[in-house]
């Protein structure tokens, strides 16, 4: 089977130039894909802002959406994993687009292989104060309250947010990214640890385009050879992959039945 992995779109953030040649662009990709793929796994911070009301949604967004119906009723399996920026997705988009969402984490076999798949602001060591923020975010109630709210002023609210909470730069700073790949790095290797049949990671959230190797520990630095993998063998290594962005790199990855491939989508 053929599956794609992309993240980090951010559709209709306020520091595109022209979010109209943002969104062409994806759906070019999408529609460059259409015959090939099986299934599409959007790992989070696909748009930017999103808030679904029960009666009403955000304008925008329509030949995405369009194409992503497109593909969804060629039979196309489109994956949608919540991230910090789309947490707001109920039922409108999964009825109307055909999509699955995920809130959280999901571990997927394709092929014989088993991916472990999620956003990646849910892991590892977080700041206090993103903790909080996320908590909030995420509560029923506070939801529910906000939905009260008439979208005049809920909608320019969180684009000021966005634009402040990203700081006019959407990539982090080295300090960040550093903190971020620690906490993905050690999250991973105790997950593999405790669940020595995944092959692959796979994040996004962190705007970095990242592949390395982690091997199954211990904990304590010790190599530890039980798991093994379909043929039998035994397996000591899983793959960790950061999806990267739509920003500037326009990255992706790619499953083509045999083997895990990054690839930018330059047109
Ligand atoms: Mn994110």
């Amino acid at each position: 089977m053929r599956a794609y992995f992309l993240s980090d779109l951010h559709l209709g953030a306020p520091y595109f130039k022209d979010n109209k040649a943002a969104e062409r662009r994806v759906v070019s990709f999408l529609d460059s894909i259409k015959d090939k793929a099986d299934a599409i796994f959007l790992l989070g911070d696909i748009l930017d802002y999103w808030y679904e009301y029960r009666y009403v949604v955000p304008r925008g967004f329509v030949r995405f959406f369009g194409k992503l119906a497109e593909l969804s009723d060629r039979g196309i399996r489109i994956v949608w994993f919540i991230g910090n920026h789309d947490i707001w997705i109920f039922d409108y988009l999964p009825t109307e687009l055909g999509i699955e969402v995920v809130d959280g984490y999901k571990v997927e076999e394709i092929d014989g292989h088993k991916f472990f798949m999620t956003h990646g602001d849910g892991v590892g060591k977080l700041k206090f104060s993103f903790k909080v923020i996320r908590g909030l975010f995420r509560s029923k109630i506070c939801q529910k309250l906000f939905s009260g709210i008439h979208p005049r002023w809920t909608v320019p609210f969180a684009y000021r947010w966005s634009d402040h909470s990203r700081n006019e730069s959407p990539l982090p700073s080295r300090e960040d990214a550093d903190r971020m790949m620690a906490n993905i790095g050690s999250f991973s290797r105790q997950y593999l640890h405790d669940h020595p049949d995944i092959d692959y990671f796979l994040y996004g959230h962190l705007h970095l385009l990242e592949r390395f190797t982690i091997e199954v520990e211990d904990g304590k630095g010790e190599k530890w050879v039980k798991a093994e993998n379909n043929n039998g063998e035994n397996k000591e290594k899983a793959e960790v992959i950061v999806l990267g962005e739509w920003l500037s790199k326009f990255s992706y990855a790619v499953w083509d039945g045999d083997s895990l491939e990054i690839k930018r989508y330059l047109e």
